[in-house]
């Protein structure tokens, strides 16, 4: 069975929503999810499935990463990930010059340990609507068929 393991942040619970379809979508594929808040994560966990997932918003002056993920996001690059599949989704709001920037921080930083991204990011403007539903699903899919390859 595959399996995948999600690690997200979220204040307003925009990111979450997302999280929720996304896990939802991988569950109906058949896959074992497990989904954790970041807090909570440790990126050695990522080890252990073949699908590691990051869901986080985009907070602060600069674009900054949210400061409950910064040691998650530190403690990440000190493993190997070669080989697994990656995604990375948040929520931000188009109002700020840099756009789901935290978003990209970890699409970043997890090619730089060796995963494979296994399909495109997905950036949702505030709460998900229907199009971005549609994008969370066919996101999952591809996750999914890239970890069977
Ligand atoms: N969104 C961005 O895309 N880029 C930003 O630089 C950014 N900075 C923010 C700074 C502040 C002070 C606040 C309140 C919001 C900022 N946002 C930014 C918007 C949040 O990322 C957005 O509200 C998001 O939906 C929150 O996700 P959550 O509901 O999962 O917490």
């Amino acid at each position: 069975m595959t399996t995948a393991m999600i690690v997200y942040a979220s204040l307003t619970g925009n990111t979450e929503e997302c999280t929720t379809i996304i896990e939802e979508a991988l569950e109906n594929l058949g896959v074992d999810v497990e989904t954790v808040d970041c807090m909570q994560a440790e990126p050695e966990d990522f080890l252990d499935v073949d699908i590691c997932l990051v869901g986080t918003y985009t907070y602060g002056n600069d674009a900054n990463l949210p400061d409950e993920i910064v040691d998650f996001y530190e403690e990440l690059a000190e493993i190997d990930l070669t080989g697994k599949v990656f995604g990375t989704y948040g929520s931000g709001d188009t109002f700020y010059d840099k756009f789901c920037q935290s978003v990209d921080d970890f699409t970043e930083r997890f090619k730089e340990i060796g995963a494979i991204e296994g399909a495109e990011s997905v950036k949702v403007d505030l709460d998900p609507g229907e199009e971005d539903i549609e994008n969370l699903n066919s996101f999952a899919k591809k996750l999914v068929e890239k970890a069977a390859d």
